[in-house]
């Protein structure tokens, strides 16, 4: 185990770290079906009519190489890095989903509603019940890094290995047309879905078909897998992963219905997690009792032969992986802060260029409202704020400062009185929930136009009455550009009426392309500064700070 200080072993380490699947009934008996129905469709077929007729496979030899065959060096490459890449999204990923270990088919994340849950425990409704609270632990035997609460590395590991995935995937696309590969792939007459289904009755039977010899053509079943993974699984998921973005979900909030809501999408970016590892246990399964020495020389050394050594080599490469598993954990725990800087020195780029240019319009109905919101963060404990939760906050007096022409203390009917502006919008929290509620408050515009930054004023700070996680006051920063965006408010009613304690009173962030933890509960005051370095950490709020968050978080 990683030696943790206590602070931190409270979070990643806690005493509870049972490991429960729960799953709805009806989900189950669905899964069972959906199983069960070509099985025994093909039993019934065999036992009926005998194993079907399969075209026999042609006669290769070197003097008979119609069309494209052979695995070339980018093919057997692109492969290896593929597995690479998809097994530290797995891993990555199944830490992320210990963060917020539910999966909904319903925007508000409603607890007693998930399809499926990762924890023995059932939401308590007597007392006030975080989403932090709900983390789980997960061995770093599965997730990277593993533990409890380690989400911000998770998905640093995430974003570095998805834009790996995604070029290895375009190269890969790309070669395949232009070397003739793809016709390998992509079946090319409709007869390969009937040629398709007849060897799964083979399969099904524990019958296995005859042969083909992989270096020169698939099967009829194998090929069509090998499309759907390619031109399908990898799209899907990667459709499905951007659809959780807050941003994108808030500027196309049609884009999510095609999974069946945003929360749709996260079930369904996890389904295909097990299709991928699923294909993976069955074509492993296969390469091996299908004559895996020559199999093996196919994808690691582009020959057809039955010597030994393209095994040994591909399984120096599986060490390899299974080597960099163990690294990755190490630089998890050692030099988490480089990882982050690394993920930020890819992702930020690409996101100042594409996520961050798009200004979020959603626009939910009442009606849409999510009957359950879940709280999320530390509840002050300082004794002025409760004092004026208890006189609803009649002495408060919120500060604005810094780099501005007009610095001002304004009570909460001075602002209100800038005018204030209602939306109805989608929470998109980095654990992975989401919930739709109404807000109300003034457009950080017209505080900005109030006090009038200082040119040299870049970013904007917002602190907490509420301590971070790990002590010190809850703060976060926003570039001044992004406060100046459409739906960016500073809220003090949710659903109609005025935030309550739990829901960040006397006033808390709105900033519809990011990450619930950058809209910081329990505002006391906003600073207004040259740049986001020069506050705690300098990594621009107390999540990236301590917790290796973005500092840009628009997915
Ligand atoms: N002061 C403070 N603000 C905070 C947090 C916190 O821990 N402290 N958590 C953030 C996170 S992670 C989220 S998802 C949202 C949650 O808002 P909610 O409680 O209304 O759901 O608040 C954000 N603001
Ligand atoms: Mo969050």
């Amino acid at each position: 185990m990683i030696a943790f200080d206590a602070a931190h072993r409270t979070v990643h380490y806690p005493p509870d770290r049972r490991f429960r699947i729960w799953i709805k009934p009806s989900f189950v008996v669905a899964a069972i079906c959906l199983a069960l129905t070509p099985l025994v469709a093909a039993w019934v077929q065999a036992a009926a009519f005998g194993l079907p007729y399969l075209a026999p496979i042609p006669e290769f030899h070197p003097a008979n190489l119609a069309g494209v065959h052979g695995f070339p060096w980018w093919l057997r490459w692109a492969h290896f890095f593929n597995f690479v890449f998809l097994m530290m999204l797995v891993r990555s990923g199944l830490s992320i989903l210990a963060d917020h270990p539910r999966l909904y088919f319903n925007n508000g994340c409603t607890p007693g509603t998930e399809w499926i849950r990762f924890t023995p425990l059932h939401v308590p409704t007597d007392r006030m019940w975080t989403a932090k609270d709900d983390a789980r632990y997960i061995s770093p035997i599965f997730g990277l890094p593993g533990y409890r609460h380690t989400v911000g590395v998770a998905r640093s590991w995430h974003f570095i290995d998805v834009y790996g995935f995604i070029i290895t995937g375009l190269i890969f696309i790309a070669l395949l047309f232009v070397s003739g590969q793809w016709a390998r792939l992509v079946p090319n007459t409709w007869e390969a879905l009937p040629a398709a289904w007849a060897t799964f009755v083979h399969y099904a039977n524990f019958h296995f078909p005859p042969e083909p010899d992989g270096f020169y053509a698939y099967n009829a079943l194998q090929q069509i897998v090998y499309f759907f993974v390619v031109f399908i699984f990898a799209p899907i998921s990667i459709l499905a992963g951007a659809a959780m973005s807050p941003v994108m979900v808030n500027r196309f909030p049609s884009f999510p219905h095609i999974f069946g809501g945003r929360q749709g999408a996260r079930s369904i970016h996890f389904l295909m997690m097990l299709a991928w590892v699923g294909f993976l246990i069955a074509h492993v399964t296969l390469v091996a009792l299908t004559g895996f020495e020559r199999n093996m020389n196919h994808i690691v050394l582009g020959t057809d032969n039955y010597r030994p050594l393209g095994m040994i080599l591909g399984l120096v490469g599986l060490a390899l992986v299974l080597g960099s598993w163990i690294v990755a954990h190490y630089i998890s725990w050692k030099s988490p802060r480089l990882l982050q800087h690394i993920q930020k020195a890819i992702s930020q780029p690409i996101r100042l260029a594409i996520l961050n240019r798009l200004n979020p319009r959603g626009r939910y109905t009442k009606e849409q409202i999510s009957p359950h919101f879940w709280p999320n963060g530390k509840m002050p404990q300082r004794e002025d704020w409760r004092e004026m939760v208890a006189n609803e906050f009649r002495n408060f007096k919120l500060k604005v400062e810094g780099l501005v022409e007009n610095p001002v203390e304004l009570s909460l009917s001075e602002i209100s009185s800038l005018g204030e502006d209602e939306y109805i919008t989608m929470h998109h929290c980095i654990q992975g929930w989401s919930g739709i509620a109404q807000w109300n408050g003034i457009p950080m515009k017209k505080l900005i136009d109030l006090v009038k930054p200082k040119p040299a004023a870049t970013a904007v700070a917002f602190f907490s009455f509420g301590e971070a996680l790990y002590g010190g006051a809850y703060y976060d920063t926003q570039t001044l550009e992004n406060v100046l965006k459409p739906e960016c408010l500073l809220a003090s009613a949710m659903n109609g009426a005025p935030l309550t304690a739990e829901y960040g009173a006397p006033l808390r962030l709105r900033v519809e392309n990011q990450l619930g933890y950058k809209m910081v509960k329990w505002i006391e005051r906003i600073e207004f500064l040259e740049s986001e370095k020069m506050l705690g950490k300098g990594e621009g709020g107390a999540n990236e700070d301590d917790e290796y968050f973005d500092l840009l978080p628009n997915i």
